[in-house]
């Protein structure tokens, strides 16, 4: 080892602050391999969370206001459909529809078919599920900001990795999984956060599931590829996230942000792209990774789905498709399955 190389592990360990190890292992993994990856879930910074809401915004993001425009037009279906599940299911508990949400629900959204909830009972219990406290202490504030009547008992837990712990109750429960966020998981993760959501619910309990439709490719990529360059920016804020969290030395300006149709795996990709050979620098990792000209970082899945796709999910993950409404371009869809 020379002097050099020895002086700069030293000066780099010195400065370290502690590592975030949650951030430094899918940061090795991905960067070390063939094609380059990076998990999604990287994004969701406080900058990544600023610019995925102007993201909702665009023009060309038509997923937020199409799910929206849904709940505003059905929302008392929706809930309906709910309560006549557990009826049908011969549910007999006498307490109100309770609604549960896996995210951190916005005031905006939610607020609607909570909203609905509360017209047709008066009262309604919320339990938003997230693994960010302060994603979710924003939400709890904004819900009861804005409705009165709602119950909010917030909890923090990360439902992708670990099993979910729901407290009982007497009476029918609507599971929110909304904005097309089963979107960013593999088929094979998408069955297993549903089931890990089926085995805490009871005969009569509903899932709503916000699902993106196949389209034609040129609206998919401009919805990932808006004009303003709002995505590519929030694409781009992951290699600034690595250069805070693990001192690294990426140049944003040597990346550009790609959005491809992979039309056999039914999903919108993002890639960062290498506009030329260059040797990046993790401090915290203690080493650099070599991009040739050209070479991509895959940072992001977003799958689309086809009426029949979102029933083969329900049927994997013990759901059954109850009712569904689209939007009349027929862009997004809202299911309501129950446990079957
Ligand atoms: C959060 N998620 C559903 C968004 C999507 O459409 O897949 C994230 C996103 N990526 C680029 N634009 C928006």
């Amino acid at each position: 080892m020379s002097t050099s190389i020895a002086t700069s592990e030293i000066t780099e360990a010195s400065l370290a602050s502690p590592v975030n190890e949650a951030v430094a292992q899918p940061v090795q993994e991905g960067l070390s391999a063939t094609p380059k990856w990076l998990p999604a879930w990287l994004f969701y910074d406080a900058q990544g969370s600023r610019l995925f809401e102007r993201i909702t915004h665009l023009p060309e993001y038509y997923l937020t206001r199409t799910e929206r425009a849904i709940f505003t037009g059905y929302a008392d279906g929706i809930i309906a459909a709910a309560i006549d599940a557990y009826a049908t299911a011969g549910g007999t508990g006498k307490g109100r529809l309770r609604l549960l949400e896996l995210g951190a629900g916005s005031a905006t959204k939610t607020g609607i078919l909570l909203a609905a909830a509360v017209r047709l009972q008066d009262e309604t219990e919320y339990l938003p599920i997230d693994v960010s406290e302060t994603a979710m202490e924003d939400a709890c504030a904004s819900i009861a900001r804005a409705l009165t009547g709602v119950v909010v008992q917030p909890q923090v837990a990360n439902y992708v990795t670990d099993e979910l712990s729901i407290p009982p109750h007497d009476g029918p429960t609507l599971a929110l999984y909304i904005g097309s966020s089963i979107g960013n998981f593999a088929p094979h993760e998408a069955v297993a956060i549903l089931q890990n959501l089926r085995a805490q619910m009871r005969p009569g309990d509903t899932l709503l599931l916000g699902t993106d439709l196949v389209k034609d490719a040129a609206t998919l990529i401009s919805a990932y590829n808006d004009h303003d360059g709002v995505t590519a920016a929030f694409n781009l804020n992951v290699l600034r996230r690595i250069n805070r969290d693990l001192r690294a030395n990426f140049d944003l300006a040597s990346f550009t942000h790609q959005a491809i149709w992979n039309a056999e795996q039914s999903r919108m990709e993002m890639h960062l792209q290498s506009t030329k050979e260059q040797t990046v620098r993790v401090g915290a990792l203690r080493t650099s990774f070599q991009f040739d000209a050209g070479e991509t970082i895959h940072t992001e899945n977003s799958y689309k789905f086809t009426k029949d796709a979102i029933r083969n999910l329900f049927t994997q993950s013990g759901f059954q498709a109850a009712h569904q409404w689209t939007d009349e371009d027929q862009l997004f869809a809202v299911t309501v399955a129950s446990a079957a």
